[in-house]
């Protein structure tokens, strides 16, 4: 065993151990210490009462159709667009809200819609002027308590991560140590693989300290590449509805902050449950995206089941059929529904507890109106593709990754971090080799967490630059249907994914997708080489 608590690398051994060394003396003084620090955290994490607001909504939005975002298409082979990110009010769930920060004024930003092989010559304005705003804070009941060690730069400070794009991390393209300031701009220039997948994906700032406010204010919008599961010949022709599930709260026609995910609303492509047409027998095709700050939603609609086709932007290789999903932040998934007989069926989430302060309501989402001529029904057969061949291929390395989150007695502020460190950009990354597969152990160490005055949260693991694939939950080997790039971590669970690194070189991050822990520290770096 391997103990390198000052070395800025990853504990590394040849096997997986979940063993570390702990100062056991220590942790029974955090123990016997903690009890008043536990209900000083209690509150200062926001236990708030169940929110009791009905889920009947305006009847004015109650019927609207479901609307798309506007769309920013590639032609000729390039993407050539200007984002312009703005403090200007916005029109979302029915109302001009102030507060907001959002590409284009649009809430969420316009679509980027590209093909695999594509340029992207992308242009986003830094016009983020705080000056007026208040600076937000999405959290309830805590402030951003960084450590002291962690630098962060002002809150309107910009840059964009492509999530789940399989791109380089190097600057002109998905580098998110880069920053523009207010007034500022960058361009990006790069290219997408001729070989991507297709699928949804989104985009959204990453300057490390800022982005939970700026995420929950509106900066986030959907990037669609062309392919993938779309393109399964039973869907050809198929109606498509690309939908992005975003939490919100409002008060005096402003964007409210502070407010529990209990009390928060949610909105579809920024509408209050809008309805989606659909006719008896017909199948459509319906790409979901979580790009809230931190909500967790469970999907179901009313007398229908999910087939999944895809998730996290790629074809899975064997689709399959469930009442209900889990969408943890930063998470997509592409399902077909098929209208069953006339009438109108609540699409909800059922509600989440991720947390103490991540108990995310049941709510309407949209209602599904099934009226109009009988269609035919299609079948997506189970078989869509092959597992790569990293699957079954040889594991060059593994690694031990300890999510854990407490309280530094000294200040009395909540620490979150990886490995016992909270994130550092000019830390140097764990270094993994090009063109190898390595298995990772993702712990959600739930104990220490609890021990050391925090509390037991689930943690959406996220990586960049490459995906990779879930193959055992807690010791046993679990069955998977695809490629993912956010899986959601339960307290005291451990994950074991495999992730191959074939095409890019570079340095980037992986991170807790609660986007509160991950500006306070829950990030590490990780550094491809030759
Ligand atoms: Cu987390």
């Amino acid at each position: 065993m391997n103990h390198q608590h000052d070395s800025q690398d990853l504990h590394t051994t040849d096997t997986i151990d979940s063993t570390e060394t702990i100062d056991q003396g220590r942790r029974r003084v955090l123990l016997l210490g903690m009890f008043g620090t536990v209900g000083t955290s209690a509150a200062a994490f926001g236990l708030l009462p169940k929110n009791l607001l009905a889920d009947s909504l305006p009847a004015s939005t109650a019927t609207a159709p479901l609307k798309e975002p506007i769309v920013f298409a590639s032609s000729g082979g390039t993407l050539q667009a200007t984002l312009r990110a703005t403090t200007k009010a916005t029109s979302v769930a029915g109302q001009l809200i102030s507060g907001t920060m959002t590409y284009n004024g649009h809430y969420p930003g316009p679509t980027l819609q590209v093909k695999p092989g594509d340029q992207i010559l992308l242009k986003v304005h830094n016009n983020l002027d705080l000056t007026a705003a208040a600076t937000p804070n999405p959290h309830p009941g805590a402030t951003h308590n960084h450590a002291a060690a962690m630098t962060v730069p002002p809150a309107n400070t910009l840059n964009t991560h492509f999530h789940g794009m399989h791109v380089s991390p190097l600057p002109k393209a998905d580098d998110i140590y880069l920053a523009t300031p207010f007034g500022g701009s960058y361009d990006y220039d790069f290219q997408i693989p001729a070989n991507h997948p297709g699928g949804l994906y989104w985009y959204h700032p990453h300057v490390h300290g800022v982005v939970d406010n700026q995420i929950y204010a509106g900066l986030a919008g959907l990037l669609v590449v062309e392919g993938g599961a779309a393109q399964i010949p039973a869907l050809q022709g198929a109606r498509k509805r690309l939908m992005a599930l975003k939490n919100i709260a409002i008060a005096n026609g402003a964007l409210a902050t502070g407010v529990a995910p209990a009390d928060q609303l949610h909105t579809l492509n920024g509408q209050l449950a809008p309805s989606i047409g659909i006719h008896p027998g017909e199948t459509q095709l319906w790409q979901v995206a979580n790009i809230g700050n931190e909500p967790y939603y469970k999907l179901s609609l009313d007398g229908h089941r999910f087939t999944v086709v895809a998730e996290d932007g790629a074809m899975l290789w064997e689709s399959y059929t469930t009442d209900t999903l889990l969408v943890p932040p930063g998470k997509r998934f592409e399902f077909t529904v098929t209208g069953v007989k006339a009438g109108s069926y609540a699409f909800r989430t059922l509600g989440y507890n991720s947390g103490p302060f991540g108990d995310w309501r049941a709510a309407q989402l949209a209602t599904m109106v099934v009226a109009g001529k009988l269609d035919t029904p299609r079948t997506v057969p189970v078989q869509l593709d092959e597992p790569p061949a990293y699957l079954t291929g040889p594991i060059v390395k593994r690694r031990y990754l300890r999510f854990s989150e407490g309280f530094d007695l000294s200040t009395n502020t909540p620490y979150f971090d990886i490995n016992g460190k909270t994130f550092e950009a000019l830390r140097n990354g764990t270094q993994v080799k090009l063109g190898t597969t390595e298995e990772w152990l993702i712990y959600n160490d739930s104990n220490r967490s609890l021990n050391e005055g925090g509390v037991a949260e689930d943690h959406p693991f996220h990586i960049h630059v490459n995906s990779f694939i879930v193959t055992e939950i807690d010791g046993m080997p679990v069955k998977a249907y695809g490629t993912q790039d956010v899986v959601n971590v339960l307290p005291g669970q451990k994950v074991l994914i495999r992730m191959a690194f074939p095409d890019f070189i570079g340095k980037s991050v992986f991170h807790c997708h609660i986007l509160f822990h991950e500006d306070n520290g829950m990030m590490a770096n990780f550094e491809i080489v030759p």
